[in-house]
């Protein structure tokens, strides 16, 4: 799948500290120390609606790491998905009265214009489920031929599923006991009383076709892959067992992140799939998640054609932590918008106070698991000193949207 176009990055002058993140898993922050090229798989969007500020939550709070990857001296080999075969994209193209894959690209395309609107950088591999269908057949031949997946006794409908206790450590990643894992399973999108399955956690990864649902060969019949086989098979043939971060929102922890890694680890043998398991909060609007299921959505495209700088738009969601559950509302995105414009009017002074330290603030924060409230805050702190008492540093305000650019992906000029 064609990503984004790319967006310029400026240099700042000298080198960002090793990042530090919190990691799921180890209920910890710790240093990444990631090698010279760091790897990222992020789970990308359903495309069968628009990209809503949730959505662009997430993608801001992981493109905060690889800009502060780059400023640390790192190559980065980001990679993110597409669910563009699933459920909820029939059902809603059925609801429409369109082609579901009319519906998928439609939205994909919307998608790209909101990331690169909000200038996100891109992914490097943007890979759709239906593009990845053959390397999920190998990674679920594997399964059944390992024994770590079965095919259900039902003549009409021989979905595969991988086995709950395939790997050994499975549970590691969320933390979380069987009744809050039998409970999420159910919730989001899992089959635990499907007839015939050993266990009711055991995770579907290929799903014989049904009537009037698209299917693709395979050796254990037409159909389509699962979920979290997806994901597993796209990061694991392109940034390999042990990748540095595995990211999404934290509705992902379980069962998605949780049967990903498993997945992963029964076919390498591998303790860990991914070295850190990263998790954003979720973002709500009056009081609820925001989710497409509920309809209570701010989409991104929206307040572009309102005429909302994307600027204020990060800065609005970076004036939160993104482990914060958070709401979206009307004084955040106003806070935001005026937080823009003083420092628009700071960046553009002839001269102002000296800015190194400041930046050496910011870096220090945002290694620090992503502390943007306290980034924006150092920042705050250098305009409200520029606008009120001037400086006489003519290279500081350049220097400021510089490091503003690069590191918040905001465009202060
Ligand atoms: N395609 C799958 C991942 S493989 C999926 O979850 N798609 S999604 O469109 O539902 O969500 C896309 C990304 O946005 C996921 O990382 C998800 O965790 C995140 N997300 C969804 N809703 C919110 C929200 N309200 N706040 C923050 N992040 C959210
Ligand atoms: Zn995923």
């Amino acid at each position: 799948m064609q990503s984004w176009s790319d967006v310029a990055v400026p240099t700042l002058p000298g080198q960002g500290p090793p990042l530090r993140l919190h990691d799921t898993a180890d209920r910890q922050v710790r240093p990444v120390a990631a090698g010279e090229t760091a790897t990222m798989y992020v789970c990308g969007i359903t495309p069968y609606d628009a990209t809503h500020l949730g959505h662009a939550a997430t993608y801001l709070t992981f493109d905060l790491v690889n800009r502060v990857w780059r400023d640390a001296g790192h190559h980065v080999h980001y990679v993110q998905n597409i669910t563009d075969v699933d459920d909820p994209l029939f059902e809603r193209a059925e609801r429409d009265g369109v082609d579901w894959r009319d519906l998928g690209s439609r939205e994909i395309d919307l998608f790209r214009e909101d990331m690169a609107a909000l200038r996100v950088l891109p992914p490097r591999d943007y890979i759709g489920a239906v593009e990845s269908i053959g390397e999920v057949i190998e990674m679920v031949e594997k399964f059944v031929a390992s024994g770590a997946a079965y095919v259900v006794d039902d003549a009409e409908y021989p979905d595969v599923y991988f086995r709950v206790d395939a790997t050994e450590q499975f549970g590691y990643e969320s933390n979380y006991d069987h009744d809050t894992m039998a409970r999420l399973f159910a919730e989001r999108g899992g089959d635990p009383d499907r007839p015939g399955k050993h266990d009711p956690l055991d995770a579907l990864v290929w799903r014989a076709a049904r009537d009037g649902e698209p299917s693709w060969p395979s050796p254990f019949g037409p159909g389509r892959p699962g979920w979290h086989v997806e994901c597993s098979a796209i990061a694991l043939n392109r940034i390999g067992s042990g990748f540095d971060v595995q990211g999404g929102g934290s509705d992902l922890i379980f069962p998605h992140h949780e049967f990903s890694a498993a997945h992963g680890e029964s076919v390498t043998g591998d303790r860990r799939f991914a070295r850190f398991y990263v998790h954003t909060g979720m973002i709500g609007l009056d009081g609820e998640k925001m989710s497409k299921s509920r309809g209570n959505l701010v989409l991104v495209s929206a307040l572009r054609r309102d005429g909302v700088d994307p600027g204020a738009i990060r800065l609005a969601l970076f004036a939160g932590h993104y482990r914060q559950d958070r709401f979206w509302t009307a004084d955040l995105l106003a806070d935001a918008q005026a937080r823009l414009a003083r420092w628009r009017g700071a960046a553009s002074l002839s001269s102002a106070p000296a800015a190194e330290d400041t930046i050496a603030r910011v870096r220090q924060h945002l290694a620090d698991d992503l502390d943007t409230p306290k980034a924006l805050d150092a920042i705050d702190g250098w305009v409200t000193r520029a606008l009120e008492h001037g400086g006489s540093d003519a290279s500081a305000p350049a220097l400021v949207a510089d490091a503003v650019d690069a590191l918040l992906g905001v465009d202060l000029r």
